[in-house]
C-alpha cells in the first residue's frame, strides 16, 4: 500500500490465477464477437502505416452478464479489499481495449478519473492483460506521483486541449513517447495485475508486433 500511495500505481506479478484469466479471456472473444458498434470507439492510430483499427469499449458488463458476473464477484474484487483494506469494494465499470497486430494506436497520456461522470479519491483500477504485454505489443506507461498533483488531465476537456495542458504545465506530450525517461514502461504477462490510482496519469504505446494481438481490460472498483 505505502507503494501505491506514493506512486499510484503497483505491480502484483503472478497475482491472479491463470485458469481464471484464460476464463476471462474466453469471455472477452464472447464479447469481441458480440462487438456492438455503438458503444465501440476506436483509438486514433498514430502511424498512417497502421494497417489494422484499435478499439476501446466502455462498460460492457452492462450488457454481457458473464463479464459482469467474471468482474463483480471474481478475484479482482477480493484483491482491491486486501490491497486497501476495504471491506466495501464495489465494481463501477471497464474499458476493454483491443490492439490487434500492427494497430499502432497508441492510448494518450491522461488520467482515469476526469474520463468518468463520477468523483472521489477512492477509486482504484485494475489493469488486466489478457496476452503479453511487451516492448512490441505496447507496454503501459506510467508517472509516478502525478495521482497527488491537484491537476486534471482528461479528455472530457477535449484531445487538443489535454495535449495542449500536458505540453505547457508538465513538458510531456499526450501522445505517450516511449523513451521519455519520466515516464516508467511496464511490461506484463497475463496472471499479473496492475492496480492503478484513478488520478495518475498513465497511457500505452500502440501494438507495433506483425501476429500478437494485444487485449487489456481495465476495472474501476471504489473502495
Ligand atoms: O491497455 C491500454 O492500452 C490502456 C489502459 C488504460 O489507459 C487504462 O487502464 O486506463
Amino acid at each position: 500500500m505505502t507503494i501505491f500511495r506514493r506512486d499510484g500505481y503497483l505491480a502484483l506479478r503472478g497475482a491472479l490465477d491463470i485458469d481464471w484469466v484464460r476464463s476471462l479471456k474466453q469471455v472477452v472473444r464472447d464479447v469481441c464477437q458480440a462487438q456492438r458498434l455503438d458503444v465501440v470507439r476506436a483509438l486514433a492510430p498514430l502511424s498512417s502505416q497502421a494497417s489494422t483499427q484499435a478499439w476501446v469499449e466502455c462498460d460492457a458488463s452492462r450488457w454481457h452478464d458473464e463479464l459482469h458476473r467474471h468482474l463483480a464477484q471474481g478475484p479482482l474484487c477480493d484483491l482491491i479489499a486486501h490491497l486497501t483494506g476495504s471491506e466495501r469494494v464495489r465494481h463501477l465499470g471497464e474499458q476493454l481495449f483491443h490492439k490487434p497486430p500492427q494497430s499502432a494506436a497508441a492510448t494518450p497520456l491522461h488520467q482515469d478519473m476526469p474520463c468518468s461522470q463520477s468523483d472521489g479519491e477512492s477509486v482504484a483500477v485494475v489493469w488486466v492483460p489478457l496476452d503479453a504485454v511487451t516492448h512490441a505489443t505496447g507496454p503501459m506507461l506510467y508517472l509516478p506521483g502525478s495521482h497527488r498533483w491537484s491537476k486534471r488531465f482528461g479528455p472530457r476537456e477535449g484531445n487538443a486541449k489535454v495535449t495542449a495542458i500536458l505540453d505547457r504545465q508538465v513538458g510531456l506530450s499526450a501522445d505517450v513517447c516511449e523513451n521519455d525517461p519520466r515516464l516508467v514502461a511496464m511490461r506484463a504477462l497475463p496472471g499479473d495485475v496492475i492496480v492503478h490510482d484513478w488520478r495518475v496519469l498513465h497511457g500505452s504505446g500502440g501494438n507495433r508486433s506483425r501476429s500478437l494481438p494485444r487485449r487489456t481490460l481495465s476495472v474501476r472498483f471504489g473502495y
